[in-house]
């Protein structure tokens, strides 16, 4: 079989790709290795910025987000003894919008369903091949038989554990990361959320967040040490230390309910460089990671595609070469900004195991620093809700 680009992952970042890709005429198949059913009950990103949802609207893919999704204007910062509001829109007159990344999935496998795209689910052993000649292929198996795809190009957004990042030899790519000392317990629950906006707290007992899917799904997040297991959180555990987190006046108006869904992820920072070998061309997770604390991973994922995308319109449009040359640079540029957000967010609001009185109290002044200048929160507004394509 042959396609013009063959992609690999039937996550958002593979499914989006496709979906802009063809309807500028551009053919692509989808290789995930997961069941359709098992890539739409991961829960994931909530915080879709600006540029992502104008990109979402662009690809057709936007009419359940645009009725369902909630616009938010600004979020809420909490330390145990200080409390601002960052007003997005006055900082910087954008917002970002609350809508899951599993609900956008689903739309994402819908429209393609429309289009008629292929996309093989419980794709085993895909491997790319020939990515340095013009005639590159990708290999899989499926109820044990063997494909091969020959295409043009291919696309890597099969997430941080996939295949496509590994080809690239070693050689030619150097990888960059810093992993923290602890990881996110996540809750959904079918409750009223806690508040209209989300909270982000610094406490002394660690990290939590107060977010949402829609106005009857919370979710909600607390740092934990890195060993700590999911058996040893009863819902009762979490509700209680989340209470113990959150602004005191917040916490008394927690509804708990029933967990929908709980698991613990680890928090890393992860770059490799470059994101393209040959005629593979890496997007999203499966180039960079960040820990989630700035809302940035899916984000970033989007903006890759956006970045990859307009280079293989620039291609079978103009016959152009250039925007493929210099797709990796330009990513990167963007991909780097959003890790040392996400890295100075993560500072900004964990506590660190190894965390000296004099690290507490430079955490403590930058905290109240951001909470006294309208510059500082002029500055995170600008990155949270997304540094311009
Ligand atoms: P994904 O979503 O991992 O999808 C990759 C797909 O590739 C498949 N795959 C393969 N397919 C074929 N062959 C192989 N060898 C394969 N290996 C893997 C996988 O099954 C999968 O379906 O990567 P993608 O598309 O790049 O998307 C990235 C995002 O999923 C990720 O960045 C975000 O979820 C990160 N993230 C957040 N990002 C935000 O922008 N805002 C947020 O609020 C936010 N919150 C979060 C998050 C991630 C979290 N976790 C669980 C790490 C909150 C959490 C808790
Ligand atoms: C989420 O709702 O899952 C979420 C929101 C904000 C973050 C991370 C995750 O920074």
């Amino acid at each position: 079989m042959r396609t013009q680009v063959a992609i690999i992952g039937g996550g958002p970042s593979g499914l989006l790709l496709s979906q802009l890709l063809n309807k500028i005429g551009v053919e692509t198949v989808v290789l995930e290795r997961q069941t359709r059913e098992y890539v739409l009950s991961r829960i994931r990103a909530g915080v879709l910025e600006w540029g992502s949802v104008e990109l979402l609207r662009k690809a057709g893919v936007a009419s359940r987000m645009d009725k369902d999704g909630l616009a938010h204007e600004g979020a809420l910062f909490a330390s145990e003894n200080n409390q601002f509001r960052v007003d997005f829109k006055a900082m910087c007159d954008k917002m970002v919008m609350i809508y899951g990344q599993t609900e956008m999935t689903r739309d994402l496998y819908e429209a393609q369903d429309k289009i008629g795209t292929k996309i093989v689910n419980s794709a085993e052993n895909v491997f790319p091949s020939d990515l340095e000649t013009g005639s590159p292929y990708v290999s899989y198996e499926k109820e044990g038989r063997e494909y091969r795809i020959d295409c043009d190009f291919v696309a890597g957004c099969d997430g941080f554990h996939g295949i496509s990042r590994t080809v690239i030899p070693k050689n030619s790519r150097r990888e960059f990361e810093k992993t923290y000392p602890f990881g996110w317990l996540g809750v959904l629950s079918e409750t009223p959320p806690v508040s209209d906006e989300l909270i982000y707290a610094l406490h002394d007992r660690g990290f939590a967040l107060a977010s949402m899917r829609t106005a009857m799904l919370s979710r909600y997040y607390l740092q934990v040490p890195l060993a700590e297991k999911l058996q040893d959180w009863d819902d009762d555990r979490f509700w209680a230390e989340l209470k113990r987190r959150l602004p005191v006046k917040a916490a008394e108006t927690v509804t708990t309910g029933p967990s929908i869904e709980k698991s613990i992820a680890p928090l890393r920072s992860f770059v490799c460089e470059p994101m393209r070998w040959g005629r593979l061309f890496l997007c999203g997770d499966s180039a960079h990671i960040v820990p989630p604390t700035g809302a940035k991973g899916l984000n970033l994922a989007i903006s890759d595609v956006y970045y990859f995308y307009q280079a293989i319109s620039e291609f079978y449009r103009q016959g152009s070469q250039h925007g493929l040359d210099g797709y990796s640079s330009k990513a990167l540029v963007r991909v780097w900004r959003a890790v040392r957000f996400s890295w100075w967010m993560t500072n900004l609001l964990h506590r660190f195991p190894d965390q000296s009185e004099f690290d507490q109290r430079i955490q403590n002044c930058e905290f109240d620093y951001i909470a006294s200048s309208r510059a500082a929160q002029k500055s995170l507004a600008e990155n949270y809700v997304g540094l311009p394509y």
